[in-house]
């Protein structure tokens, strides 16, 4: 079975402290925007502990949890929602793998991260979870509904 068109989806992608500390914000949206996919809600924000606490509630277990937590408030990060057909693990492509020894060369990870604990950038792992982390990072009116032309994409 091979799916002719994706799903239209949302992914909620965050360039953590760490990447906004080394100035690689212009290069992470560069990526994101020449693969095609729309940009939907923006802002550079100061996260407090009990969003980021929530963000990461299902690693509550993980004994890096509170190290992780203490990280995305360190400083600003940079909250986005990207939309496009099969979003979702077409950035997860693009973020690569988790630890960035694993990550390949030509992912954000692989080119620009050396450590789990200061991976670069988050990127939902599941459409509903897209939904609720847009809905967690955003309120309602910051986010502005266009259609980016993609006549020249798509088929
Ligand atoms: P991903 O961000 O690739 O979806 P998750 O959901 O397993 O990976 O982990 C969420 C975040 O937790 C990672 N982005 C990373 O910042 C942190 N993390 C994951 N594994 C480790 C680890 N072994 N040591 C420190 N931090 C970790």
């Amino acid at each position: 079975f091979f799916a002719v068109t994706q799903a239209v989806e949302r992914s909620y992608i965050m360039i953590k402290p760490d990447g906004v500390q080394r100035g690689l914000v212009g290069e992470i949206i560069t990526r994101f925007e020449r693969k095609g996919f729309s940009l939907k809600g923006l802002k550079l924000f100061q996260a407090p502990k009990e969003l980021a606490e929530e963000h990461y509630s299902e690693l509550k277990e993980r004994p890096f949890y509170p190290e992780l937590v203490k990280y995305i408030v360190s400083g600003p990060v940079v909250c986005m929602v990207w939309e496009g057909p099969g979003v979702i693990a077409s950035a997860r492509k693009l973020i690569g793998a988790t630890n960035p020894l694993l990550a390949e060369p030509g992912t954000i990870r692989g080119d620009f991260g050396i450590q789990s604990g200061r991976n670069v950038i988050h990127g939902s792992d599941s459409p509903d979870n897209g939904e609720r982390e847009i809905a967690l990072w955003f309120k309602e009116g910051e986010l502005v509904e266009w259609t980016r032309n993609r006549t020249h994409m798509l088929a």
